[in-house]
């Protein structure tokens, strides 16, 4: 069992998770209008990756016997000018859900929670990876300089060799 307090702070969680699976997809969206088709794979698979991130939090909830709450997601409202923008913003956005994940972890302590502390520790390695993959995408876009000629059509390519790593299908578990 977990708190009524950790519970609440798992449902917030679950949908910052669906709001960062929303606003890469927005990002995938724009990519895709710019016809930089590598650079939306991308960002589809980061899609998939946090819907994964928020169904593992409403999976524990389940395990834990407690309530999942779904909140309305907000609708992200950037729109960038270029590919370093949507990476400048990944990497802000990804810092600001390792704070929370340490928020979370915090909390797990003071409700005397080991499960859900153990629990969470996938969380924060997965943040020290999700913080690397963009300041590593960031660092390639400064060596690129400009977004445009043959270096872009490489990045390109590049970023749309990533694979899809985690399941994207959750009804096998519910059905457990
Ligand atoms: Fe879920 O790690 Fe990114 O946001």
């Amino acid at each position: 069992m977990i708190s009524k307090k950790m519970e609440e702070a798992l449902n917030l969680q679950i949908n910052k998770e669906m709001y960062s699976a929303y606003l890469y997809l927005a990002m995938s969206a724009q990519c895709t209008e710019m016809v930089l088709d590598g650079v939306a794979k991308w960002f589809m698979v980061q899609y998939h990756e946090e819907m994964f991130h928020a169904m593992k939090i409403y999976n524990y909830i389940h395990d834990q016997g407690g309530t999942v709450k779904l909140q309305a997601i907000e609708a992200p409202k950037e729109k960038f000018s270029s590919v370093k923008g949507m990476f400048e913003k990944t990497l802000e956005h990804e810092k600001t859900v390792t704070a929370s994940i340490k928020s979370l972890v915090d909390l797990a302590k003071k409700e005397d929670d080991p499960a859900t502390e153990i629990f969470l520790q996938w969380y924060v390695t997965e943040q020290v990876e999700e913080e690397k993959n963009a300041m590593d995408i960031l660092q390639k876009l400064q060596m690129l300089g400009k977004e445009e000629g043959p270096g872009m059509f490489q990045f390109d390519a590049a970023l749309g060799s990533r694979k899809l790593s985690v399941p994207s299908d959750f009804s096998e578990k519910l059905a457990d």
